[in-house]
This record gives C-alpha cells, structure tokens and sequence, in this order.
C-alpha cells in the first residue's frame, strides 16, 4: 500500500463547503444529544415531561435519531469522503458539483427541520408508516440524500482518472472504503426512494388514504440495514489507514482490509428482513436466508477485530512492548497529540459488546426476547453510538482544525471526551439492555405507570435499569458538553497554519498490497454477487409484502386522536 504523506491545498469554495459539511451537523448535535439525556431523565422519572424545552415524547426523540443517526452520519459521510478522495486521489473537486451537493443538503436538512420542530413529524428516525408526516419532512430528508449522491458521482471521474494515471496500482486503501461506503449508501436509497416518492409524499399529501405497512416497512429495512455499514465503513478507514499509523505501527494486512470492504459491498444489502422477523406475511424461508446472510455480514467485522488487534500488536512492539499483552499498556492512550488514538480505542471497547449484541439480535429465536424492547436501543448505542459517532467527534474536529487552520484548544480534554463518554455508554447501554431482558420496551410514553409504587404495574427493576441507565446518560452528555468546549475554544483561537492544508495520517502495510490482476483489486465481480444476492433474497419477501392489502390509516403516537391524523 503506497502512503502519501504531503498536505493537500483545499480550494477556496471547497474548504468553505467542507466546513459547512463538519460544523454544521455538530451545531445540530447540540439539540441532538440534549434529547437523548432528557430521554434517559424522563425514563426514570427524574423530569416529568420528556423534555425541558416542552417537546412530545416522539418530537424529542425523533430529533435526537433523526440529527444523531441521519443528518450528521450523512454529512460526515460526504465531509470525510470529500477529503479522503481530494487528499489521495491528489486532485480537486468539481466545484459546481460540489457547491450543488453541499447546498442540497442543508436546504434538505433546514426543510426537514422545521415539521420536525413543530411536531408535524413525530415519525422517528426510521419514519415508517403508519406514522406519518408532514410532506416537508420527507422532500427535505429526499434533498439530503439526493445531495450526498451528487457528491458521490462527483467522485467517480475523479477515481477513474487516477486509474488511468496509475496504471499497476490498485486504488487507496481509503478510496476503496469510501467507494464501497458509497455504493452501498446509494444501491439502498433506491428502495427509500421508491417508498418516498410512491408511497409516503403522496399518502401525506393526501392523494391516497391509505398505505400497504407491509411493503413500506420491508423497502425501509431493505435501506435500514445497509444504511448502518454506510455509517460504519468511514470508520474502518480510520482503523485500516489512520489510526496503525497514529498509534505508531503499520497496518497489518493491507489484503484483509480491502477483502473486509468487498464482503462489506456483497453482504450488508440482502440482510434487512433480521428488522422484520417478528411480522407476518413473509414466509419463514426468506426470514430464515436473511438470518444467515446476516451472520455472514458480520464476518468481515469479526476480520477487522483480528487486523486492527494485530496492527495495534505491531505497534507496541515497536513502542518497546514484550510479552504476549505487554502491547495493550504501550499504545499511546493518552497522547493529546494524536486524539484520534483516543477516539479509535475507546471505539474499538465498545464495539466489542455492541457487535457480539448484534449476533444476539440476528439469531432468529433470540430476537424474538429482545426486539422492541431496551436490549435493541442498549445495541445500537454501542455500535452507531460508540465506534461511529466517537469517529465523527474525534475526525470532525480534526477536519475543522484543518480547513480553519486554527489549532484544537484544550488537547487534554479533547481525549478525555471518547473514555468518558465510552464510561458513560458502558454504563448506559447494559442497563438498556438488561431492562430490555426483563421485558422493558424500547420506547414508551404510556405514563410510565411502572414508577408508580401504588400502581399494580409498578416495576423495581425497570425502576433500577432506568436510573442505572440515567446516569450512564449523565456521562455521556457530560463527555459531550466538554467536547463543545473544545470546539468554542478552538474555534475563538486565532488561525496558527495556513488554512485548507489537509493531511491525512496513512498507515504502510506490513504485507505487500494485492496486484491489480487480483480479483481483490476488481470491483465488478463483487457488484455482480452482490446484485445476485438481492435479487434471490428480496424478490419473494417484496411480493409477499405486496400481497397486503392497503388498508391502514396513520397514527401519531404523541397527540393519538386529532382529527389531522386520522383521516376521515
Ligand atoms: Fe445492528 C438493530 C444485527 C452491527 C446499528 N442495529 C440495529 C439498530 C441499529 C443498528 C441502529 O439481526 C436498530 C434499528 C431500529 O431502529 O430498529 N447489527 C447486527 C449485526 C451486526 C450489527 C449482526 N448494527 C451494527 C452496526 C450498527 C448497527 C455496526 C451501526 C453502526 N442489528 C442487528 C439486528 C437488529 C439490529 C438483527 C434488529 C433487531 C430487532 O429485532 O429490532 C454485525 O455487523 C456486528 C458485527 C460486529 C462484531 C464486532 C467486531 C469487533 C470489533 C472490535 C474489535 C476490538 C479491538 C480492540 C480490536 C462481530 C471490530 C483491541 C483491544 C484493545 C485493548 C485496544
């Protein structure tokens, strides 16, 4: 694997837009991550209301998944994937596509915002009927996806035109990782499109009354899992090409990481019925497919966890560290200058319980304790929650740095905020999850009668999980009101570096890279198995769906009896 090690200039417009992409969905956060302390508060009975500034239970938390898992994983996406192809593909972007795709986005996100504010979209994250929407929700969550594919096609003449110049030569590690995040992102958005476009604009403008749940909520999943490796892969490229480099050593296997993406692009599609086991109408076959397809998704991850343990290996032997874990206590944990050591590691800990949680929730008999209830909110916190946003935190600000030239402020605290808030997380996710094995669900405004002792619902040990996971939650958004800290205060530094020079931190391999005869260096054959695999595992379960009769009026789950959401 060639490394590259030289700045890059940003052009003007292109810094400008970046910044946008970094700083706007952490200004977002702010609201993001406030509804999902309140969530824990209200929970344990510690706030009446779900939210101090007066929000609905499902407003509340259709803010916090729709910011935290929707609009900064995107923006992250195409922040980072902008300066991985500009920073090794050595060229700049298109200009016009670039302004095109960032303004997309935030006009989508600005649009999408205001129903959600005025809780004329209390649809969650996941906004599949029968909860319903205002149609502004949706045509602003369609810009922001359109606005991310723009700067994907943007990539492509980009990649190509290295290929032709670097003929011998497979394409970067990081580019590889990005394509891959990429292709995947934009194959599952056709399903989300089809069910925004057909289905739910039309249904919440009022062109038709009713809606077939089945069909919409199956072309969800098909997008809904997929969608959770987009948010993954921009994080395996920091553990495959920074962070080795960062921690001191080199990458393992150059091979294994482009094998993991490859097996990422084949098996991270044909998995979304493990969302859908518990529904009728599909026959047990399909779900059955599904559960082992599932299980195969999460091999290339179980490769990561050997790769990246190896290359850390590497890197406290060459940190001075004997013995067979003498390397574990030779990484440099605590080294403010290289936060994103921080960042990966305190990751990398807690992916190791949210990953394994996913092996639970994948078994089919298994799923059928745990789904709806506490045990999935205490997984996904530990996987998008933990490694994921712990990335976007730690690269965001690294990124911003860059483009402003303004050195990051209050380096100590800035590593201080991935253990805290992995702490708090270790905390906050098992008491989810062990409520969730005593039955306690994963949402709920029902008047929590289960903290009422007079109350024959009354629940100690939903009462225990719930203050357990409170103060986990306490941690976390400690852990992030420092993180803002850091950014006030390197955004008030003065520029101490020109602005604009991006440097990426790019690991060697310690196995020679594949040759470009390889079929690892090939993408086609991996899209044709992967194409394959989608069509075998959605063209039954798809009409199955369709079978359905449509027949189901909305429902809002805050205000459920007004007359403007049943339609008469
Ligand atoms: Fe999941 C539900 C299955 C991974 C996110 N998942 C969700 C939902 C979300 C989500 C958001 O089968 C909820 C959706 C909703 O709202 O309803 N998930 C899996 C499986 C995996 C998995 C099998 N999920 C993820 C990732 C996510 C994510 C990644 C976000 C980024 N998930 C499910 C299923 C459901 C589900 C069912 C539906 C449940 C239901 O009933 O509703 C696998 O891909 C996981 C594989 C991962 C591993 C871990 C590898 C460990 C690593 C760390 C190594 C550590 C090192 C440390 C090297 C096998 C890489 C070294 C040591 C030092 C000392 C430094």
């Amino acid at each position: 694997m060639s490394t590259v090690r030289a700045n890059f200039q940003v052009a003007p417009l292109s810094r400008v837009l970046m910044i946008v992409e970094v700083a706007l969905p952490i200004l977002l956060l702010v609201l993001g991550i406030y509804h999902g302390f309140v969530q824990t508060l209200y929970r344990a009975g510690i706030i009446q209301s779900s939210s101090f500034a007066g929000l609905g239970y499902y407003q509340g938390l259709t803010l916090h998944g729709v910011i935290n898992a929707v609009v900064l994983t995107t923006f992250f996406g195409v922040a980072f994937g902008n300066a991985v192809m500009q920073y090794y593909l050595r060229q700049p972007l298109f200009p016009t596509v670039h302004l095109l795709s960032t303004g997309l986005m935030g006009i989508g996100t600005l649009i999408a915002a205001v129903p959600m504010l005025l809780g004329l979209a209390d649809v969650l994250y996941t906004f599949y009927p029968p909860l319903k929407a205002h149609p502004a929700f949706y045509i602003g969550a369609t810009l922001l996806v359109v606005g991310s594919w723009i700067a994907f096609f943007g990539w492509i003449p980009l990649i190509r035109r290295w290929m032709r110049e670097h003929p011998g030569q497979p394409i970067p590690l990081a580019v590889l990782g990005m394509l891959t995040a990429f292709i995947i992102w934009f194959a599952c958005t056709i399903p989300l499109a089809i069910e925004v476009l057909f289905m739910l604009i039309p249904w919440s403008l009022g062109w038709i009354d009713t809606i077939n749940i089945p069909l919409a909520r199956t072309l969800f999943w098909f997008f809904g899992h997929p969608l959770v490796y987009f948010w993954l892969l921009p994080t395996y490229v920091v553990y495959y090409v920074m962070l080795p480099k960062e921690a001191g050593g080199k990458l393992y296997s150059a091979p294994a990481a482009r094998l993991v993406f490859l097996l990422f692009l084949v098996l991270s599609i044909p998995v979304g019925l493990h969302h859908q086991y518990t529904e009728p109408g599909f026959e047990r076959f399909w779900k059955g497919l599904h559960a082992l397809l599932t299980f195969g998704v999460a091999i290339p991850s179980f490769i990561t966890a050997f790769t990246v343990a190896a290359s850390l290996e590497h890197a406290g032997v060459q940190r001075g560290a004997t013995g067979l874990f003498g390397w574990i206590w030779k990484l440099p944990w605590f080294d403010a200058n290289r936060p994103i050591v921080a960042y990966s590691l305190a990751g990398l800990l807690i992916f190791i319980l949210g990953g394994l949680t996913g092996l639970v929730n994948a078994s089919y008999n298994l799923n059928q304790t745990i789904h709806n209830t506490g045990f999935i909110s205490g997984h996904f916190h530990m996987t998008v929650g933990g490694p994921v946003f712990l990335i976007i935190l730690g690269l965001s600000l690294e990124l911003f740095s860059q483009l402003t030239g303004k050195p990051v402020r209050g380096r100590g605290w800035n590593i201080a905020v991935p253990y805290l808030w992995a702490l708090g997380l270790y905390i906050f996710s098992p008491a989810m999850m062990i409520g969730g094995l005593l039955g306690q669900p994963r949402r709920t405004n029902m008047g929590l009668s289960y903290l009422d002792p007079s109350s024959p619902h009354f629940r100690l040990d939903w009462v225990v999980t719930s203050y357990i996971a409170a103060i986990g939650g306490a941690i976390m958004f400690l852990a992030f009101l420092i993180y803002v800290g850091v950014w006030i205060a390197t955004i008030a530094a003065p520029a101490e570096k020109p602005a604009g020079l991006l440097y990426l931190s790019t690991a060697e391999s310690l196995h020679s890279d594949v040759p470009t005869t390889s079929i690892m260096a090939k993408l086609r054959p991996w899209l044709a198995i992967a194409v394959l695999l989608i069509i075998v595992s959605y063209w039954a379960p798809l009409r199955q769906a369709m079978r359905t009769p449509e027949n189901a009026p909305p429902y809002a789950p805050d205000n459920p009896t007004p007359a403007i959401q049943v339609k008469k």
